[in-house]
């Protein structure tokens, strides 16, 4: 069967596994928060990842239940977990432009019992820019306390002047830059200008894809204390993630 038949109904059918990767204090290597990812576990294919999925699942509409689904599961996982942390909830360019979209996040986060300020919603500079209309929907959803982050910023639309105008709230730098942090100055540059236009805006930011303990310098070096990578770890279930951080001595 192709895909997207399989993709029917398997969120109903338990088949999506939301994974979570901690967003730490640079400092203190301690969570503040956890990105939500996706994951489907097919019955034949096995493991699929998000990037085989979710352009089927935007493509052919599905990715709004998908997206709601995902939120649905973020916000109930991290109601209960203890310290309060926020959760990170990636938001397709579909989902920002279906009408319904502020009435059912506000339906779904009431009725998992988690403040609203606990929720970030991702979403790319495309998404946001490519539709007049996404731009009130963040506002909308700014105005009951949901935090926004521009998701792989600085790979997408590139008018400064604009970013200046959008009601977000955090700076996502795109591991592309990170990566070349430890190596070449241009690598550097970039990141470093990302985190002084944040300053500037008010906004915070949060490194994406570190792996080396010298990334992480550099960026505390830059200013930028909050990130996420495998240096830290991998997206996990939330039960295993919160045992090995009840282990900490
Ligand atoms: O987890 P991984 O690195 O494989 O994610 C790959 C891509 O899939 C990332 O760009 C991520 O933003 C996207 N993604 C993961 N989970 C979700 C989700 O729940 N909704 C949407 N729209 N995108 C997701
Ligand atoms: O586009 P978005 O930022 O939502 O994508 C997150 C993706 O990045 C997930 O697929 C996640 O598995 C992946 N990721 C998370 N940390 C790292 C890292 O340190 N290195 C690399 N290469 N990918 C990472
Ligand atoms: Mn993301
Ligand atoms: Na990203």
């Amino acid at each position: 069967a192709a895909l997207a038949d399989d993709l029917t109904g398997a969120a109903g059918r338990g088949e999506l596994v939301v994974l979570y990767q901690p967003i730490v204090d640079l400092e203190t290597g301690l969570a503040t928060g956890y990105e939500a990812l996706v994951r489907w576990r097919h019955p034949v294919r096995g493991l699929v990842p998000p990037l085989d999925f979710i352009p089927v699942a935007e493509r052919t509409g599905l990715i709004y239940d998908i997206g709601l689904y995902v939120l649905e599961r973020a916000c109930a996982d991290m109601a209960g977990v203890p310290g309060s942390p926020y959760v990170s909830v990636n938001l397709s360019p579909r989902q920002l432009q279906t009408p319904s979209l502020v009435h059912d996040v506000l339906a779904v986060v009431r009725r998992s019992g988690l403040a609203a300020q606990r929720l970030v919603l991702e979403v790319t500079e495309s998404a946001i820019v490519d539709e007049q209309s996404g731009i009130a929907t963040l506002h909308e959803l700014r105005s009951h306390g949901i935090r926004i982050a521009v998701d792989d910023f600085g790979t997408g639309y590139s008018s400064l002047h604009y970013l200046t105008r959008l009601p977000v709230d955090i700076l996502k730098i795109d591991r592309s830059f990170v990566a070349e942090l430890d190596g070449t100055p241009t690598g550097a540059a970039i990141a470093e200008a990302v985190i002084r236009l944040a300053q500037v805006l008010r906004l915070r930011t949060i490194a994406e894809g570190i792996e080396t303990t010298g990334q992480t310098d550099e960026l505390l070096a830059l200013g930028c204390r909050t990130g996420q990578g495998f240096l830290f770890s991998k997206p996990r279930p939330l039960d295993e993630i919160l045992l090995s951080e009840a282990d900490r001595p």
